[in-house]
């Protein structure tokens, strides 16, 4: 990787199938029943706050049983020993990277254990329930809070800050995603539009694989820790 400075990485659901999360698409991959697309937008949360609400409730509290896998270990391994430019672009809304130590992260579809004011856009690290009526702590509106997750139709988060990266990227590597969701499933291009080298690292072939110069497929427990070494 001599002539390398700047690296990208984005992950997906398929880097924490290991830890015991599930993937959304592809077999067992449905959330209670029904198409991710078709319950994770604002409007079912609208008409089914409390089924949603309590829904994340249980998710936030399943992380507790679970831990980062060797996948994120070793990304995290790469954070700290990285010289150059890094950033990790997550989709996933656990925290097993951070809980891995990796530093250069951002969450682009948000964070289980954070919670949004409706009220106020206040956005603040939550371990508990949204169901009691928990005071937001910027504005005080009761009954406002709602899981820092962005749903189909909302814009995900810092997309300026991963467009300047992806525009300075020497090396793009997508781990475990499906690319099915945009824009993350358009980053690929826009990177090897930049000039990058592109990788993906994927149990099969993602959506946009052929847009990759390159693709390695097995495990992410098995492909990354060997990438990063
Ligand atoms: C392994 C493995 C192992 C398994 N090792 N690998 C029509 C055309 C184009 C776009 C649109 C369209 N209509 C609407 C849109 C936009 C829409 C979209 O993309 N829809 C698609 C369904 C078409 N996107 C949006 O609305 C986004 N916002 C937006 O576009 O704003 C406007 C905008 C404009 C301009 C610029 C920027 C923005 C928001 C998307 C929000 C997604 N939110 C979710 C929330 C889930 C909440 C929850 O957790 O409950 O984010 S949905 C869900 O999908 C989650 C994920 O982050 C995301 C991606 O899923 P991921 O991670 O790829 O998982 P899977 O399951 O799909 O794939 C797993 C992969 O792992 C597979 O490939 C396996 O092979 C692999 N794997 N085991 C390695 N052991």
């Amino acid at each position: 990787m001599s002539e390398i400075r700047n690296i990208v990485i984005l992950t997906g659901a398929g880097i924490s199938a290991e830890s015991g999360l599930n993937t959304f698409r592809g077999p067992g991959g449905l959330w209670e029943g029904h198409r991710v697309e078709d319950i994770c937008t604002p409007e079912a949360l609208a008409r089914n706050r409390e089924l949603v609400l309590d829904f994340y409730d249980q998710r936030r509290a399943a992380l507790g049983t679970v831990h980062p896998n060797p996948a994120h270990e070793a990304l995290a391994r790469l954070d700290r020993e990285w010289r150059g430019d890094l950033l990790i672009v997550t989709q996933n809304v656990d925290d097993l990277h951070e809980r891995a130590g990796a530093k250069r992260l951002l969450h682009m579809h948000g964070e289980l254990m954070s919670a949004l004011c409706e009220q106020c856009g206040h956005r603040a690290g939550y371990g508990g329930s949204m169901l009691d009526g928990t005071l937001c702590g910027a504005c005080g509106t009761a009954d406002a809070l709602r899981p820092d997750i962005v749903f189909f139709g909302e814009m995900p988060y810092e997309m300026d800050r991963i467009d300047t990266a992806l525009a300075q990227a020497d090396l793009f590597v997508s781990i475990g995603t499906s690319g099915a969701v945009y824009p993350a499933a358009g980053f690929v291009r826009s990177a090897r539009y930049h000039g990058a080298r592109t990788l993906e690292l994927n149990l099969e072939p993602s959506a946009g694989s052929y847009d990759f110069d390159e693709r390695r497929m097995g495990p992410a427990s098995v492909l990354v820790p060997a990438w990063v070494d």
